[in-house]
């Protein structure tokens, strides 16, 4: 049976399409897939080889640092500085940006990465799904080193998007303007394959995705827009509530079912526990990409200008309509 158009294809058909193209971005894409092939090997056998459990380190989030979430950062960064077209990484686990030295990314690569290399992982011994998730921004070649030119808005990205270690493995992505495309990998041919074109999300959904034991830590309005989502006083009417805990399962979901994904700020901690450059941004390219929408509360996650690295935003995402009753009630 003919596998189909694999990621590889994929990735110079869509290069074809942009003569001007200079083949970098499809390069630097291929590593991503190299990269995710490595770190899905290694979440499906960590039980067998000792990889679940902690590092005994934390990273730059004071979080305790999983086995796994060091060794998808190795994988992660070695794809990339071996692609020898990025520039800088910012990464979850790393405190400080990654200036690749210019032998490892060419002279003039000019891409920077954002990446979360393994998201959820507080999950992994559970065997619950886990995933990475990347931002792209092509930035000038003046600007390597310059920490404050890289801090761009999300609608900057060039491409983004997410590996979903799960039952099976997907690779879901947009690239410049083109549509939401996922592809699943086959363990035994060692390749992903397209398995869904032009994703789109429903314009509104069945569920909320929301941990509500965190329902004394938000403000009134928060409070009174999950319970409207609870009682199904919106569009679309009741709503089952659906949390899984790691964000790539709930966005995942989220994105081929419709509804919305929650994560809002608290009292304490006004700015939520998710990070805008290597989490929200990307599935917010993702999610308008795919005709749905992302907030913050107060405004588009793609124009929120980040101001550090590592810092926090509260994240509304998913069906238009359902953002949208979001917004409505928090702006
Ligand atoms: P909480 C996992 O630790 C994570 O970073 C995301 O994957 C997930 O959406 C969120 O935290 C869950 O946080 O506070 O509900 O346990």
């Amino acid at each position: 049976m003919d596998a189909g158009l694999s990621f590889t294809a994929w990735v110079l058909r869509n290069q074809a399409r942009h003569p001007g193209a200079r083949g970098e971005l499809s390069g630097l894409l291929l590593h991503v897939g190299l990269a995710a092939r490595a770190i899905a090997h290694q979440v499906a056998v960590a039980p067998l080889s000792n990889m679940h459990g902690h590092a005994g380190s934390t990273n730059v989030q004071g979080e305790q640092q999983q086995k796994l979430d060091v060794l998808a950062d190795q994988h992660f960064r070695g794809a990339m500085a071996h692609s020898g077209l990025v520039a800088t990484l910012v990464s979850e686990e790393m405190e400080e940006p990654d200036f690749l030295a210019a032998g490892e990314g060419a002279p003039d690569a000019e891409y920077t990465v954002f990446y979360d290399p393994l998201d959820g992982s507080s999950n992994i011994d559970v065997n619950v799904t886990v995933g990475t998730i990347f931002g792209i921004y092509r930035h000038r070649v003046a600007d390597r080193g310059r920490a404050a030119e890289l801090l761009r808005p999300g609608r900057e990205q060039v491409a983004a998007g997410y590996v979903m270690y799960g039952a099976s493995t997907t690779l879901v992505l947009c690239v410049g303007d083109g549509p939401v495309s996922g592809f699943t990998l086959s363990p035994s041919v060692g390749e992903f394959f397209l398995t869904h074109a032009d994703m789109s999300m429903p314009t509104i959904g069945k569920t909320y995705s929301v941990n509500e034991s965190r329902t004394s830590a938000w403000d009134k309005r928060t409070q009174d827009l999950v319970q409207a989502f609870r009682d199904g006083k919106v569009p679309g009417g009741a709503r089952g509530a659906r949390y899984v805990g790691s964000l790539i399962a709930d966005f995942h979901r989220t994105l081929l079912k419709g509804g919305i994904f929650m994560y809002p700020g608290e009292r304490d901690r006004p700015e939520g526990k998710l990070r805008l450059l290597y989490e929200g941004a990307p599935l917010a390219m993702i999610a308008e990409r795919a005709g749905g929408a992302a907030t913050d509360g107060r405004q588009r996650i793609l124009d929120r200008q980040p101001t550090k690295f590592h810092e926090r935003c509260p994240l509304f995402i998913g069906s238009k309509l359902d953002v949208e009753e979001a917004m409505k009630a928090l702006a």
